[in-house]
């Protein structure tokens, strides 16, 4: 099975947040392939990778990167698909630079844009499954799977909870 999903990130130093992406889309069974390539040190590359991910069957492209986050939005000049992208916290500005480049797109070129750091990874693989899921009928029976596991996590916690204010 080929990958549907391509998480590319400006840095190797991004790894330890963008894992989240991979891990969630593994989580409902979804296989990614993840690419180091940066829209201002590559371009070229980045342009490429781009341009050749429909052609070789991918269907959304997740993309975090910090700072001067250019990554989504020159990924998302160059391919029609849909892209998601994770704003990281790797500057002094804590990832507020990296949000506004990510999510201030100009009209014409979306840029789906998720929550900073490790919770927009894990979201951008999870929304990533979502839209495989539209077309995909075992995607969406995981992750409708996820959805009822993390209700009963959340079950279970305030029973636990309930029982520790009963003293029990
Ligand atoms: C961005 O600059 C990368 O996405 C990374 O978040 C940040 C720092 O990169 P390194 O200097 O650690 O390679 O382009």
């Amino acid at each position: 099975m080929s990958a549907k999903v391509l998480i590319l990130m400006g840095s190797d130093s991004d790894w330890e947040v963008m894992s989240e992406a991979r891990k969630s889309l593994a989580e409902v069974g979804v296989e990614s392939e993840v690419h180091v390539s940066s829209a201002h040190r590559t371009p070229e590359r980045t342009a490429g990778l781009a341009r050749e991910a429909a052609g070789r069957g991918i269907q959304v492209i997740i993309c975090g990167a910090g700072a001067a986050a250019h990554l989504s939005g020159v990924v998302a000049a160059e391919s029609s698909l849909p892209v998601l992208g994770v704003p990281l916290a790797s500057s002094d500005l804590l990832g507020l630079d990296a949000l506004l480049a990510t999510a201030q797109m100009p009209g014409g070129v979306p840029v789906g844009t998720l929550a900073i750091g490790k919770p927009g990874a894990r979201n951008a693989g999870l929304l990533a499954a979502r839209i495989l899921a539209l077309s995909d009928p075992g995607i969406a029976a995981r992750v409708r799977d996820q959805r009822s596991r993390m209700s009963q996590d959340v079950e279970a916690k305030d029973e636990a909870l309930q029982k520790r204010l009963r003293g029990e």
